[in-house]
């Protein structure tokens, strides 16, 4: 069989972690409309009958503004450098720039097998697609470049057999039930994080950080879960906690659903805010929260 690791590259809100979701088939990343959802390096692993493929999801391209972007910035890079093919995803829907240009044949240059996902095909004039092939190609990238939707389903199929083409013979590196690298916990931090992105702009979302205190199961199969929501500042503080405590009420259940969806049981949710001035520049801080950049 053909099994290896695919780094899938592109720039922040291009559709990485949707596309990613969809091919493995099960929620292994958050999605949001705003950029740089994703902070660390997530693996979702889909495997067939004749190849298995580990997707590593990494923070999107976007400027660094504190020691987190860098650091995010950093696990993007070293992954790109890591794995046995890269899938560079890019929103079709956004046009073709002389940046994205020069971004596709960045990662091209690093020599592996590379593949470029133009996506969000279901937003978009379909006359359109043609002239952005002619514009990757006439702007001298070589790669093959496949128009999916991840939203509608299309040309997945297609997508998935080329990226598995690239991939050496070897045996399976993760056993067949295996979908993600990443812990229970630390998809429930994720899934809470994910609701504030949905439910607030951008300077809050970009501020917040989730600490799991808590992570139990009982005997009868309810988990109790105790978290802190971490925030900048005072005012985000007192914005995310709302009126008698409301906002926080509504953020907390809507997480709670998904995240017993998740789990497949029945969920205690405790939620604290914190406020912790800074903490995205803080080495000390950004460490205790697992963002190593890594
Ligand atoms: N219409 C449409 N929307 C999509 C598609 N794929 C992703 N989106 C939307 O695009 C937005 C960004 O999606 P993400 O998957 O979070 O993008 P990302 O590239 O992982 O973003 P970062 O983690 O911030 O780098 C979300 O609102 C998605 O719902 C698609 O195929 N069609
Ligand atoms: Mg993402």
């Amino acid at each position: 069989m053909r099994s290896g690791t695919v780094a899938v590259i592109g720039r922040a809100n291009a559709g990485k972690s949707t596309l990613v979701n969809v091919l493995v088939g099960e929620k292994v990343a958050i999605v949001s409309p705003k950029p740089q959802t994703t902070r660390d390096r997530i693996m979702g692993v889909l495997t067939r009958e004749d190849y298995q493929i580990a997707f590593v999801d990494t923070p999107g391209i976007y400027r660094r503004s504190n020691e987190l972007t860098d650091r995010m910035m950093n696990t993007t890079e070293t992954t790109s450098k890591e794995v046995d093919a890269i899938l560079f995803v890019h929103d079709g829907h956004a046009g073709v720039s002389g940046e994205d240009l020069a971004l596709m044949k960045k990662y091209a240059a690093l020599g592996l097998p590379f593949l470029i996902a133009y996506t969000k095909i279901d937003i978009m004039p379909k006359e359109n697609i043609p002239a952005d092939m002619e514009a990757i190609y006439g702007g001298g990238v070589t790669a093959d470049v496949y128009p999916v939707s991840a939203r509608k389903g299309k040309n997945l199929k297609k997508l998935e057999q080329a990226i598995a083409a690239l991939l050496p013979e070897g045996d399976a590196l993760f056993p067949e039930d295996v979908v993600s690298d990443r812990s229970e916990k630390f998809m429930v931090a994720e899934l809470m994080r994910e609701k504030i992105l949905l439910k607030y702009e951008q300077e809050i979302p970009h501020g917040v950080a989730i600490v799991v205190n808590r992570f139990a199961k009982r005997e009868d199969g309810v988990y109790d879960i105790d978290l802190d929501i971490v925030c900048e500042k005072q005012n985000h503080k007192a914005i995310l906690i709302g009126k008698q405590g409301r906002a926080l009420k509504e953020t907390a259940s809507f997480a709670r659903k998904d995240m017993e969806k998740f789990l497949g049981a029945k969920v205690f949710l405790t939620v604290y805010v914190k406020v912790r001035e800074d903490w995205r520049d803080s080495a000390a801080l950004l460490k205790a929260l697992g963002y190593t950049g890594e």
